[in-house]
């Protein structure tokens, strides 16, 4: 053995040993990160717990059957040790009961349902999550960045792939809803209010305060008679009626610019209407949790600012579950008995909602249209819910640019980026044809999509929203420039 070998071999025993020790280090790495995210898990379910046990929502919705009155109601709820949280002034009959004896919400449930000479249907007031699936950032090709006189000048249009797409970052040319060409018959109208049913908007975002509705000093404010008098002044705030609705999750916000940030004023993004009116309904909280009652309740406020004059259309909806509820089915029906659209996400489980239900997108009512997603190249997104019975249309949903809270810009994806799409052409159809009727609109949208070929079976319409088309009120053969 020569001097070079011996060199050799304590070079490769001291590579040995450097691996092992490296190894090992890996191992307790691995170990202490195990143990870090078990110790983030725990803390994480205990506070999910705590919520739960502190969060007071009442347990049940009970609609009771006609003819019986609310002192009738009070007095059956006295009689089981529970009270009449509230009477939706919108669906006669629908009361909320918050049962006092720390019982089951399924066994109050059934304790009312048991009651069939009054009770009609009663059920459990539900918790609401949204479950949009997580970003990754992308890294933008910098490419067609450049706009021209038609373009507004907000400085971030280039990405805003949806409205106008030109293939910038890998999508397809004119998969978008050819914004451009809609615009050129209205941008939008402060006279159309869009409720934005979610976590609140951010209305002092700079890029929306212009486009929010305020309460007109000639409305009175909202008053209920179980709940009191609210703070409406810049929308509803079910989670505590004397603050303002402003967002705390970032979700309500991002639906909101979508539909209607600010256009051509020189800053961020612009929304599909340039101009139009915003209102909050904020049901959900900072995690982005809540109850089908406190959506019922925020549908009820809509309704009855409708019946006060104010001028809201469409209430917008990203959100939704499995869980099915006749109370909420009946609240999004009395919203259409007074004229209002209701746009629902169809869901980001990648899955079949004519097999596997998913609501408020699946309530077969006149006034629902349910939303899935698609990506910058006119393919539905992996994540989004489909069914050629219960999903009507597609819009652009993956990678969306929009407002987020404090003055911020964020990207996002989900069916509930599809849905403010819908509910923003919708309001820029009214802006152009001010006394169209819900039955109408809602014909006009579905009627005018772009056939896309991805969706042949998965979505009732085969097709995509198109806001140049719905303007036009008919198919354009703009696809084919
Ligand atoms: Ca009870
Ligand atoms: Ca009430
Ligand atoms: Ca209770
Ligand atoms: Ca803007």
């Amino acid at each position: 053995m020569n001097r070079n070998n011996i060199w050799i071999h304590i070079g490769i025993a001291v590579v040995l040993i450097t691996m092992a020790a490296v190894l090992g280090q890996i191992g307790r790495w691995r170990m202490a990160l195990h143990d870090r995210s078990d110790a983030v898990q725990k803390r994480v379910e205990t506070i999910k717990a705590e919520q739960i046990a502190s969060n007071a929502a009442p347990e049940v919705l009970v609609r009771f059957k006609p003819g019986v009155s609310l002192a009738r109601i009070k007095s059956i709820a006295t009689a089981n040790n529970d009270s009449l949280a509230d009477e939706i002034e919108s669906v006669s009959g629908l009361a909320v009961i918050d049962d006092l004896d720390n019982a089951d919400a399924q066994s109050v449930a059934d304790q009312y349902a048991a009651m069939s000479d009054t009770v009609a249907y009663a059920e459990v007031n539900y918790r609401i999550k949204l479950d949009d699936p997580i970003q990754k950032d992308e890294i933008k090709d910098g490419l067609y960045r450049e706009t021209t006189a038609e373009m507004p000048n907000d400085p971030l249009f280039g990405d805003q792939w949806a409205l106008n797409n030109l293939g910038q970052d890998g999508g397809t040319q004119r998969a978008d809803i050819d914004a451009l060409k809609a615009w050129t018959k209205t941008k939008g109208s402060d006279e159309v209010v869009v409720a934005v049913l979610d976590s609140g908007v951010d209305f002092t975002h700079v890029d929306l305060k212009e486009n929010m509705w305020t309460r007109p000093a000639n409305v009175p404010a909202y008053t209920d008679d179980e709940l009191g008098t609210f703070n409406d002044i810049n929308g509803y705030n079910g989670t505590d009626k004397i603050a303002d609705p402003m967002d705390d999750n970032g979700h309500g916000t991002h639906c909101a610019g979508i539909i209607g940030a600010e256009g051509d004023n020189g800053e961020g993004i612009t929304g599909i209407n340039q101009k139009v009116k915003i209102m909050p309904l904020k049901f959900l909280g900072r995690g982005g949790m809540g109850t089908t009652e406190d959506a019922i309740e925020a549908i009820n406020y809509a309704i009855d600012r409708k019946k006060n004059g104010v001028n809201v259309r469409i209430i917008s909806a990203s959100w939704g579950s499995t869980s099915k509820s006749k109370a909420l089915e009946d609240t999004i029906r009395a919203a259409g008995d007074a004229g209002i659209l209701f746009i629902a996400a169809a869901g980001n489980d990648g899955s079949n909602n004519d097999s596997r239900p998913h609501y408020p997108s699946n309530y077969d009512l006149p006034n629902v249209i349910s939303v899935a997603a698609l990506d910058r190249n006119d393919r539905l997104a992996g994540f989004s819910n489909f069914g050629v019975k219960t999903v009507h249309i597609a819009a652009p949903g993956k990678d969306i640019l929009s407002t987020w809270l404090n003055g911020a810009y964020r990207e996002a994806s989900g069916t509930s980026m599809a849905t403010p799409y819908v509910s923003g052409v919708a309001a820029l159809i009214i802006a152009a044809e001010p006394k169209i009727s819900m039955e109408k609109l809602r014909e006009r949208l579905l009627s005018t999509t772009d056939k896309i070929d991805s969706l042949d079976g998965k979505v009732a319409t085969g097709g995509r929203i198109c806001a140049a088309n719905a303007i036009a009120g008919k198919v354009l053969n703009h696809l084919q420039h």
